[in-house]
């Protein structure tokens, strides 16, 4: 037994991805994501240019020996383009082992922990009509946990929140843009930003929820990286009363001490890691216990082997999995983070943001949704299978995240 084939598709039924397809000699099909929204094609050509010759002829079986053989073969460590390589890999492998094995890849993680995967949605409005109708819609879905995102008065475009989207209007959030026509974008899109009017606006929003839903609804929010260690310790203070789920990503995530300053005057939980790639960059987070939830997806950080280590070394430390699940990882990579999830014990909940009818045309799935809850399902691998032809009708479309500019023009964390 052993990899015969390593192939890369490149497709974008709406919005970019990158898959791996590794086939074995004896005809095993395994499917890994390497999705890096915005510099998608980074990564792909990582792939087939410097790893795909070196895994032909390489047992299948060993696991473990590749990713150690690609993470410190490669040299040049960690960063979320090699790491998104090297998770690629790691996934279609443990496809590839499931499906030999013929059951579902979460038995061969220890087994189901829980019976189905908690999510939370991602609810956004211009204003609070806006908002409130997409919340009542989720609730009435049976989500139990709302991201809240909202404009901001003076702000023309915001993270997260569609600048015209009306009460009731379904909204599709894609982070990653093309051209106004739909064609290769060639540049990011800037939006604009001001902290101070942030500041005071949120709260007032959080209160107005509360108002409306309850104090039984689990309330999220995502700060996006826009924040100084001050800011966010006095945004995390304001919302106490809001008692949210968690805030996300309030400073930039790499400085892992501005976290210590959030913690020293506020009990708001605090989730961070989405752009994190490797466990390094949670070290000082996790052993002081700067953070409650860790937020990467499995793409991003070195896939199931690693996603593994980092969530169990979390565990010590009574930190849970908040995995990160935008519709820019795949539902490959989706499909990773929810037998993650149903296999380890400190599980938080999972970000679900449903991917579009397009994407699902050419990613057949097996994971379920039903009334707040996901689950797997019992396909044997991962359960999720990519139609290469009808991949091949969606060629890659360049698109850029956003950049953001505060008012005097400067560029700030978008
Ligand atoms: C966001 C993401 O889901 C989240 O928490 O931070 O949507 C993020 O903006 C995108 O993944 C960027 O590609
Ligand atoms: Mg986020």
């Amino acid at each position: 037994m052993s990899i015969s084939k390593a192939e890369i598709i490149i497709t974008s039924p709406g919005r970019n991805f990158v898959t791996l397809k590794i086939t074995t000699d004896d005809g095993f099909v395994g499917w890994g994501d390497a999705t890096l929204n915005g510099r998608e094609l980074s990564v792909a050509s990582y792939l087939s240019d410097h790893l795909a010759s070196t895994l032909i002829g390489r047992d299948e079986n060993r696991i473990e020996d590749t990713w150690q053989y690609l993470y410190r073969g490669a040299y040049w460590r960690r960063g979320p383009v090699t790491m998104c390589a090297i998770a690629a890999v790691d996934m279609a492998l443990w496809d590839i082992k499931a499906k030999r094995a013929g059951v579902p890849l979460y038995q061969l993680l220890g087994g189901a922990s829980r019976n189905a995967l908690r999510v939370y949605a991602h609810a956004s409005g211009n204003d609070y009509a806006t908002l409130s109708a997409a919340m009542r819609g989720y609730v009435d879905q049976g989500y139990t946990a709302i991201r809240v995102q909202t404009g901001v008065p003076g702000l023309d475009t915001v993270y997260g929140v569609s600048a015209t989207a009306k009460p009731g209007e379904k909204y599709d959030y894609e982070p990653a843009h093309r051209a106004a026509d739909g064609t290769a974008a060639t540049r990011p899109e800037e939006e604009d930003w001001d902290t101070h009017s942030y500041l005071r606006h949120v709260p007032q929003i959080f209160a107005q929820v509360r108002e409306e839903f309850g104090p039984g609804l689990s309330l999220l929010h995502d700060a996006h990286h826009r924040l100084s260690p001050i800011e966010a310790a006095r945004l995390a203070k304001s919302l106490e009363p809001y008692d949210l789920f968690w805030l996300e990503d309030s400073t930039p995530a790499e400085d892992q001490e501005a976290v210590r300053l959030i913690r020293q005057h506020s009990t708001t939980p605090l989730a961070t890691g989405e752009v994190f790639n490797s466990v390094y960059d949670y070290q000082t987070l996790i052993t002081d216990r700067l953070i409650d939830y860790v937020r990467s997806s499995t793409t991003h950080t070195g896939g199931i082997t690693a996603m593994k280590k980092i969530l169990d070394f979390a565990d010590i430390y009574g930190i849970r999995s908040g995995l990160h699940g935008p519709t820019d990882v795949s539902p490959v990579g989706m499909a990773a983070n929810m037998h993650l999830g149903l296999a380890i014990h400190n599980f938080g909940i999972q970000e679900y943001m449903p991917h579009s009818d397009a994407t699902l045309e050419v990613f057949k799935t097996s994971y379920t949704f039903d009334s707040g809850f996901l689950h797997p399902g019992e396909a044997p691998g991962l359960g999720v299978e990519l139609d290469e032809q009808l991949a091949a009708e969606h060629p890659y479309t360049a698109a850029y995240l956003p950049v953001n500019r505060l008012q005097d023009g400067s560029l700030h964390d978008w």
